[in-house]
């Protein structure tokens, strides 16, 4: 297998995917409105990490580009739990991608207490030999979900995901409070945007 020729489509993704995210938060900006996306970031997945996830799951290589949803990930993080559905809405009627699948692990997240939404889309990246179709994942959630998932995940890589039961239960409590965190802040959103209005103002 050669990884720079079968990964080269998947970083052209991320690329152009990074960009037209960023500019959909760009375009809220020069309207002076607000942005439901906080920011952008994307990633190709390491190779070790794929052949990783491909055993775990005793996956056929062959097979990797079906299988393995996530090689080419974007994130979106947004301010607020509304602004994910706002998000999500929004890439629903983009007519550059299809929508595979969707999975919101928000009402109900996952064992280890992860939130988060994720799209699984089917994007069209032309390449010197032709277009070449491929899926990407975009994981949406709000600041407070992606404070936890970034510490979670290093934890995780920290204990080779044999984490103590102890941290186990400390980050399910996190998670928790994180959730609660993202449900007051969503009380008082309105006073936030008009507090940040008046700042734009004074700023202009
Ligand atoms: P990395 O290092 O971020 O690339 P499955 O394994 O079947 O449960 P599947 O099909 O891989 O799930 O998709 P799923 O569940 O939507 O998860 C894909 C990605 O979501 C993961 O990729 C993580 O990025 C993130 N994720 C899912 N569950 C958790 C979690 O409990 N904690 C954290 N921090 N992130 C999570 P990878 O390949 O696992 O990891």
């Amino acid at each position: 297998m050669n990884w720079d020729i079968f990964l080269a489509p998947y970083a052209q993704a991320v690329d152009e995917l990074k960009i037209k995210l960023k500019g959909m938060r760009k375009q809220f900006d020069y309207e002076s409105r607000h942005s439901p996306i906080e920011f952008v970031t994307g990633r190709v997945k390491p190779i070790t990490s794929i052949v990783e996830k491909a055993r775990r799951r005793e996956l056929n290589m062959n097979k990797m580009e079906e299988e393995v949803q996530d090689i080419a990930g974007l994130r979106v993080v947004c301010p607020f739990v509304d602004d994910i559905y706002d998000v999500a809405k929004m890439l629903r009627e983009r007519s550059d991608f299809n929508i595979l699948e969707e999975k919101d692990y928000i009402d109900k997240n996952k064992d280890s207490g992860y939130r988060s939404y994720h799209i699984i889309i089917e994007y069209p990246v032309e390449t010197i030999y032709g277009q070449k179709k491929l899926l990407a994942e975009i994981q949406i959630r709000t600041l407070a979900m992606n404070f936890w998932a970034i510490n979670e995940h290093s934890l995780n890589y920290k204990y080779s995901g044999k984490m103590p039961e102890e941290i186990q239960n400390r980050l399910k409590n996190a998670a928790e409070a994180a959730f609660r965190l993202d449900e007051e802040m969503s009380k008082i959103r309105q006073e936030i945007r008009e507090a940040q209005q008046v700042f734009r103002r004074k700023k202009d």
